[in-house]
């Protein structure tokens, strides 16, 4: 096994983005097989626990209030609702649990109070309890740890160029500041990006490079392929080919090899030959269950179909071996 790195130079990332895809996807395949089982894939399912009305001005997130968007706008979910919509994902196969919340950040106040009771009760159901609520102190990154939280998303999303074109209500040091605190609280960490918002290439080996340079490297690591939503200023932006996903995915994997990498936003764009190209170049983590946040995603009986063609077994809840020797490997 390869001892992990954290110091990529922008050469080394370029170099690695521009090999024949067909080497590509073979090296990061085999760097995958190293660290994990490559007929496991994680399942985690996502909640949307407070949607729409959010201040900030991220160019492509339908939540954004200052869109006009058909999204359904609602104040927090109650407790009952998310603990049902839980143990339907875990019924379907799922081992992780994701709430989302349409914040700027997390305040202390009755809202944040009863997202710490979710996490404690979604935890006791024996699934990995992550969230994504926007920035985050230290103390409230602790608070989340005691009750039970698992993992915290919160994504780089870009290169720091390019993101001032894509989000002007808070910086990339903000983000960073963010992830340190949950850290700090020794929470696992789930931060990636998007790809298909009109970045350049070298945008994308910045991103990569910029979270493969963290020390420890994030636990999970999402790709978003951009869903273009109507309303959103990046309504008209085209698809991203398959091909970019795919290089994107296997780079990620052989700078972050013992990291989970997930093939998240955009499955429902994809073909299953295509996704399969995902897996064989490292992805071993999807968001299951027909809704991401707002959006739609593959059906329940799709990936069900998806994993009986390729031989792929949802991943048990608490991979902890994984976790640990992460971490070990990380110091
Ligand atoms: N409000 C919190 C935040 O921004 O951190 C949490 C929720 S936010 C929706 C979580 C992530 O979803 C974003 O960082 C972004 O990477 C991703 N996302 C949002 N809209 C997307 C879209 N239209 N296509 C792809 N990914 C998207
Ligand atoms: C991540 O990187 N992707 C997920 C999760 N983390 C929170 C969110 C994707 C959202 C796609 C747009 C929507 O459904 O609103
Ligand atoms: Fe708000 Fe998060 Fe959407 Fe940005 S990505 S507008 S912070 S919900």
């Amino acid at each position: 096994m390869s001892t992990l790195k954290h110091n990529w130079t922008r050469e080394e990332v370029t170099a690695l983005y521009n090999k024949p895809l067909i080497s590509l996807i073979f090296e990061a395949g085999t760097m995958h097989r190293q660290y994990f089982n490559p007929e496991e894939v994680q399942v985690s399912s996502l909640l949307s626990i407070k949607t729409g009305g959010c201040p900030e001005d991220c160019a492509y997130c339908p939540q954004a209030a200052r869109y006009q968007t058909e999204v359904a706008v609602h104040k927090l979910l109650d407790k009952e609702t998310v603990l049902q919509k839980a143990k339907e994902a875990q019924s379907e196969g799922a081992s992780r649990f994701c709430m989302g919340a349409a914040w700027r950040e997390v305040r202390d106040n009755r809202d944040f109070d009863k997202v710490l009771d979710m996490v404690k009760d979604v935890n006791a159901l024996g699934m990995e309890v992550c969230c994504t609520l926007g920035m985050l102190s230290e103390s409230q990154a602790k608070r989340l740890k005691e009750a039970g939280l698992f993992a915290y998303n919160h994504n780089l999303d870009t290169s720091e160029e390019f993101y001032g074109d894509i989000i002007s209500t808070r910086t990339y040091q903000d983000r960073m500041d963010t992830l340190q605190n949950v850290r700090k609280a020794g929470l696992t960490v789930c931060c990636g990006g998007i790809i298909g918002m009109g970045e350049s290439e070298n945008d994308r080996i910045a991103l990569l490079q910029n979270l493969a340079n963290q020390l420890p490297h994030p636990e999970s690591v999402p790709i978003n392929a951009l869903i273009s939503v109507d309303g959103t200023p990046l309504q008209e932006q085209e698809k991203v080919p398959v091909w970019d996903m795919v290089r994107t995915i296997a780079v990620a994997k052989i700078l972050m090899p013992a990291s989970m990498i997930r093939l998240s936003a955009g499955r429902v764009n994809m073909t299953a030959a295509e996704q399969a190209l995902c897996f064989l170049a490292g992805a071993n983590s999807i968001f299951a269950g027909d809704k991401l946040l707002t959006t739609p995603n593959p059906s329940f009986v799709g990936d069900q179909e998806l994993f009986a063609h390729l031989g792929l077994q949802p991943m048990e809840a608490f991979c902890s071996q994984k976790v640990v020797e992460n971490s070990t490997k990380n110091a």
